[in-house]
């Protein structure tokens, strides 16, 4: 190409004989900050003045053809032009405009591919328009060139799941005019250049097509939406702009940009777009970089649920595992669950029959620890007992190669004490999945006081390899997570004695944002286990004026049974849905007698006051106990591992939508009621006096 012309630092054109090239390039997807939009606006001007060309083809450099609007720059000053005035001028070029499009072409990276006058994309790459996912709507025209080129049931579909779809389906919907062999998309913007001026590639403004109205589909979104997330403003906002596809492109960019700024000013966005970064953060930490050791086959040990579910993950992400059982028995049961899981991984749609073959054909089961000899992995997933655990781990000492790494998937239990049964502690790790372990994507990678750093780092590699968001995590009991589970849970348990019921108490959570209350989410995973660690910890000794609140679910689990396994718990499990069990509400009654608690009343905002600042308060000591490296890795932890409302952030971003000094009034006024378990951290002492956030702890 004769020289190129930069019109600002990510953006520059060039001619190819008739044909002008704009390129974008700003690593790391090509995001329209203003340079981008600038450049755009001013490169696409410059050539239509000096009308040297007859075409204009918009290609990108690096992997991907622009991935939307620069995230980053959300939430700070409004920079001109904006992204609609980018697209609303590329529209108007007089010179016909063709997108190259490869990579991942999103949001407003679509947007703009939709205001140029034809869409190429290269076979195998993806489009969409996934704003919702960052609590906004599409807000540059996709809303409502999409509907010209597509109808509106299909942009419905589009962006209001924000979803990625095929480029190959894109053209079957007329979203995109061709999809052409993968190559050099500065060669096929040329050769598409060419096919414009010779007519051969048909090219429109897509802002001056009418779009067909269809309040059926429209209608029948917002009720999808209404039930499915109710919670989530923008997705009704989506639809509405959608509906407003039919007005002329004018008025129905108003509407857009109405709604978008809405969307912007909403918690629920920056909640969203935490959780984007959040899930990237917690794995950029030298922990996570550096030598890793080989994960080319994986043994693991126990074949329950949680093993046949870590097995399930392995294998789904091609990894060979060799399943170990003690009886035959269990093992044929372990063997059963893994094939049962990876039949409803094809019918979720989420793998081919064939791969689902060929990952169960990767399944070693056997009844011998010493096949475990040549695995590069052990996970262990047996009974959460310390004894047997130790036990084991003593046995991979002698039996696996040097440099198998040991993991142990306990929940709660001290990883230094397992290791300490081996001549290895270096290869000792904690890798604690989340049930059910191949759908849950949270992966707590425990460090030992020992652990070598390649051995994290392998860690981190396999959460990588397992599609899972790994979390980093120091040893205590229950390190992260079940630590501050331990923690707001008595909270739950204290609602309960002093006068909520358990399905208020859902309720009030549920309608927070939480995916499933507090005492479904027990009957799920099962009553036994917390039955079993409050045991351990009485059997341990209680500390001395500690307010013990599990009389009641131990009753429940004695009496009743350990929840879904077992058909009740605080729920009966028979046909439909769950309903409270009334021996519950018995057992509530004869405990508060005994203990003469008069009951109160509580309100919604009182339960979730409650439980969250008892939630804040333990996840402040997390953090400054390092068990916890920033306030993310927590965020991070409740979004991916415990269903907490993925529009709050998770715990300590919501917290911080609070402030500290209201927390801290907050904690003061419920230790007059229980100075023991209500008491000010440290941390949100400081915070408090000195204005600081938990979101200035995350750099
Ligand atoms: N803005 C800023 N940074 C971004 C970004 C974006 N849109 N997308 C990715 N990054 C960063 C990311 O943080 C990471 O940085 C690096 O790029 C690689 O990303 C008006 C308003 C494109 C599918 O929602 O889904 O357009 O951690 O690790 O797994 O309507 O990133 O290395 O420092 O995820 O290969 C709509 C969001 C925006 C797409 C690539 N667009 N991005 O996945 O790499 S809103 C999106 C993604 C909008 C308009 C509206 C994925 C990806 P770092 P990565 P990946």
């Amino acid at each position: 190409m004769a020289e190129s012309t930069s019109t600002s630092e990510a953006v520059s054109y060039g001619y190819e004989g008739d044909v002008a090239l704009v390129c974008v390039d700003n690593p790391p997807v090509n995001a329209t900050g203003i340079a981008v939009r600038k450049g755009l606006v001013d490169a696409f001007q410059a050539i239509n003045d000096e009308g040297k060309a007859k075409a204009i083809a918009l290609y990108c450099a690096g992997r991907t053809f622009i991935a939307g609007a620069d995230i980053r720059e959300f939430g700070g000053p409004r920079l001109e032009p904006s992204l609609t005035d980018v697209c609303n001028s590329l529209e108007q070029s007089e010179i016909p405009s063709v997108s190259i499009m490869h990579g991942t072409t999103l949001g407003g990276g679509y947007e703009t591919a939709l205001a140029t006058h034809a869409r190429v994309a290269l076979k195998g790459s993806k489009f969409g328009l996934p704003e919702v996912l960052l609590g906004i709507i599409p807000g540059a025209g996709g809303t409502q060139r999409l509907p010209r080129l597509s109808g509106i049931p299909f942009t419905l579909d589009i962006a209001v799941s924000g979803r990625h779809a095929t480029v190959e389906e894109g053209v079957e919907k007329g979203a995109i005019d061709r999809v052409v062999e993968p190559g050099d998309p500065r060669e096929i913007a040329i050769a598409m250049g060419k096919e414009v001026i010779a007519g051969t590639l048909p090219t429109r403004r897509t802002g001056e097509i009418d779009v067909t109205p269809d309040d059926a589909a429209i209608e029948g979104a917002l009720a999808m939406v209404q039930k499915k997330n109710p919670h989530l403003i923008n997705l009704a906002a989506c639809v509405n702009s959608i509906a407003a596809s039919t007005k002329p492109l004018k008025e129905g960019l108003a509407v857009e940009r109405e709604n978008i700024m809405r969307c912007m000013e909403s918690p629920q966005r920056s909640g969203l777009i935490h959780a984007f970064f959040g899930e990237r953060a917690v794995s950029n930490i030298p922990e996570a970089k550096g030598d890793t050791r080989p994960l080319d086959k994986i043994g693991v040990i126990g074949g329950g649920t949680m093993g046949s579910g870590i097995t399930t993950s392995c294998l789904m992400a091609g990894i060979p595992v060799r399943l170990i059982e003690v009886q035959q028995e269990g093992l044929d049961r372990g063997v059963a669950t893994i094939t049962k899981n990876l039949d409803g991984a094809v019918s979720r749609g989420k793998m081919s029959q064939d791969k689902r073959d060929a990952a169960l054909a990767m399944l070693e089961p056997s009844l011998e620890m010493g096949d475990l000899a040549d695995v590069d992995l052990v996970i262990e997933a047996v009974f959460e007992k310390m004894e047997i655990k130790k036990e084991i781990f003593g046995k991979l000492d002698t039996i696996c190669k040097p440099g198998a790494i040991l993991a142990s998937n306990t929940s709660y239990l001290d990883i230094n004490a397992i290791a300490d049964m081996t001549n290895r502690p270096q290869d000792v790790l904690g890798l604690h999945f989340f049930s059910p372990a191949h759908v849950m994507r949270l992966l707590e990678i425990v460090q030992g006081a020992k652990t070598a750093p390649d051995a994290l780092a392998t860690g981190f590699a396999l959460a990588k390899k397992l599609k899972k968001v790994g979390v980093l995590a120091q040893v205590c009991d229950g390190f992260i997570g079940n630590r501050i589970l331990g923690h707001y849970g008595k909270v739950i348990s204290y609602l309960v004695l002093d006068g909520a019921s358990p399905a208020q108490v859902d309720q009030a959570l549920e309608n927070f944002g939480m995916a499933m209350g507090p005492h479904k989410v027990g009957d799920l995973a099962g009553l036994d286990i917390g039955y079993m660690t409050r045991q351990r910890r009485k059997e341990e000794g209680l500390p001395a004026n500690e307010r013990y609140g599990g009389d009641i679910a131990d009753l429940i689990c004695e009496r009743e049974g350990y929840g879904r396994k077992t058909g009740k718990g605080y729920y009966l499990y028979e046909t439909g849905a769950p309903v409270p069990n009334p021996a519950v509400e018995e057992i509530i009654n004869e405990v508060r007698a005994d203990k003469g608690i008069t009951p109160k009343d509580f309100s919604e905002q009182d339960i979730i006051d409650r439980y969250m600042t008892a939630f804040i308060s333990e996840a402040a000591r997390v953090v400054e106990d390092g068990t916890a490296k920033r306030p993310v890795d927590v965020d991070m932890v409740f979004l991916f591992g415990y269903g907490f409302p993925r529009h709050r952030g998770g715990p300590l971003h919501y917290a911080d939508t609070i402030g500290a000094a209201e927390l801290v009034r907050r904690i003061e006024t419920y230790a007059k009621e229980d100075p023991n378990y209500w008491q000010v951290p440290p941390l949100l002492r400081k915070m408090a006096e000195d204005g600081t956030k938990f979101a200035d702890m995350n750099s």
